[in-house]
């Protein structure tokens, strides 16, 4: 397996978490993403949308996140990372959109280039952008999580993957994160699992 991947690419970071908790070895590629390599012809055919990160794998060409984990689930289903109960199913995948669908993508460098460069935000205005939206969604999903040590329950599931890399870009933006108590909580336990932690950007960076 070949990971187009960047170290501080959140999406990518989701990819890397997965494939560790599965224990399934792959190489990486970085695309850089600051020099707009994923604009590159060659990266645009892997990835039409020129995003990080896209997943080879003996020919197939896998791309989002979502739909990357969800192959890893399908093909390799030890331990599983998305519930195959139909309600637990939708809660843990509603978890993960949180951060996913409505944190994220507001956050991604083709939006802050497009606030700086088109509506002339500073950057003062853009990192405060990317704070409210991050804690605006951790509320959500502080008010989503249960009372167990991860998102997924006993072991960590496909909300804890996307909630990590999101806590790495909140500190990295020091969005003050006192009133989350319960994402803190679970982002240490899952943090301390070598899986998380091998995949963290400070040990993927080159
Ligand atoms: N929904 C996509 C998002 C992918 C994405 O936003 N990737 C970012 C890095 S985290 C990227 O490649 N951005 C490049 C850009 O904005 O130009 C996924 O989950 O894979």
């Amino acid at each position: 397996m070949l990971l187009h991947d960047y170290f501080r690419s959140s999406a990518a970071y989701r990819v890397r978490i997965a494939l560790n908790l599965k224990g399934l070895a792959y190489e990486r590629r970085d695309v850089m993403l600051l020099e707009n390599q994923q604009r590159s012809p060659e990266h645009l055919r892997l990835n039409p949308q020129g995003f990080v990160p896209a997943l080879e794998v003996d020919g197939l060409v896998l791309t989002q996140s979502l739909a990357i984990i969800d192959w890893l689930d399908a093909t390799h289903p030890d331990p599983r990372l998305i519930p195959s109960d139909p309600a637990a199913r939708a809660a843990a995948i509603a978890q993960a959109l949180v951060v996913g669908c409505d944190v994220h993508p507001l956050n991604n460098l083709r939006v802050m280039r497009y606030l700086g460069r088109e509506l002339g935000a500073d950057e003062e205005q853009r990192n405060a952008w990317t704070r409210h939206w991050i804690a605006e969604g951790f509320g959500a999903l502080e008010a989503m999580a249960g009372d167990r040590d991860y998102l997924g329950g006993d072991a960590p599931g496909i909300a804890d993957i996307f909630l990590v890399p999101q806590m790495y870009n909140a500190r990295r933006f020091e969005v003050p994160l006192d009133a989350f108590p319960r994402l803190v909580a679970i982002d240490a336990a899952a943090q301390a699992l070598p899986a998380f932690a091998a995949a963290h950007p400070d040990r993927t960076a080159t």
